[in-house]
């Protein structure tokens, strides 16, 4: 069982897509381990898009993070990470497939509703820097076994 890291951006709060993002992960089968509202400080901010500090685009991307609240979540399930990377679809939301949440809902790069964690070892690093293990609850769902072979 795999679990990833999911960030609702601020457009998304914003425009009231929490309910409808959200939705789509549960319609999926992917189980709410972790889940919360919280306005990002920029430290925070800073060391999650490490990697893309140095980039034209890091000034703005951090200051789109943190300029409202964030809900942030941790899914867990079989092979989660590439399952949620599949439904948020590509980073340029104007070339997101038709299906995914990007490819419905949004249009531009810098305004693209969700952040979800790329790798397995991106997911370890980003829950445990967005969570607290008291944070995060495993549970067993009775509907898991028509969901998880
Ligand atoms: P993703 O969010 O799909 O994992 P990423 O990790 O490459 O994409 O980049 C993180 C965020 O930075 C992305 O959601 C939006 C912004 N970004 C990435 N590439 C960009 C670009 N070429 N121009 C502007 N913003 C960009
Ligand atoms: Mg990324």
């Amino acid at each position: 069982m795999e679990r990833t890291l999911i960030l609702i951006k601020p457009d998304g709060v914003q425009r009231g897509l929490v309910g409808p993002i959200l939705a789509r992960f549960e319609a999926r089968g992917l189980k709410i381990v972790g889940l919360k509202l919280m306005q990002v400080p920029t430290d925070l901010a800073a060391r999650h898009y490490a990697e893309h500090e140095g980039k034209a685009f890091y000034p703005g991307l951090l200051r789109y993070i943190t300029s409202a609240p964030v809900v942030a979540m941790v899914l867990e399930g079989t092979n989660a990470v590439t399952a949620v990377r599949k439904t948020v679809g590509a980073t340029k939301s104007f070339e997101a497939e038709a299906g995914t949440i990007r490819g419905d809902l949004a249009l531009e790069v810098g305004r693209n509703l969700v952040h979800a964690s790329d790798k397995p070892e991106t997911a370890e690093r980003e829950v445990a820097l967005w969570f607290s293990d008291a944070e995060l609850i495993g549970y067993a769902r009775d509907t898991d076994r028509w969901i998880f072979e």
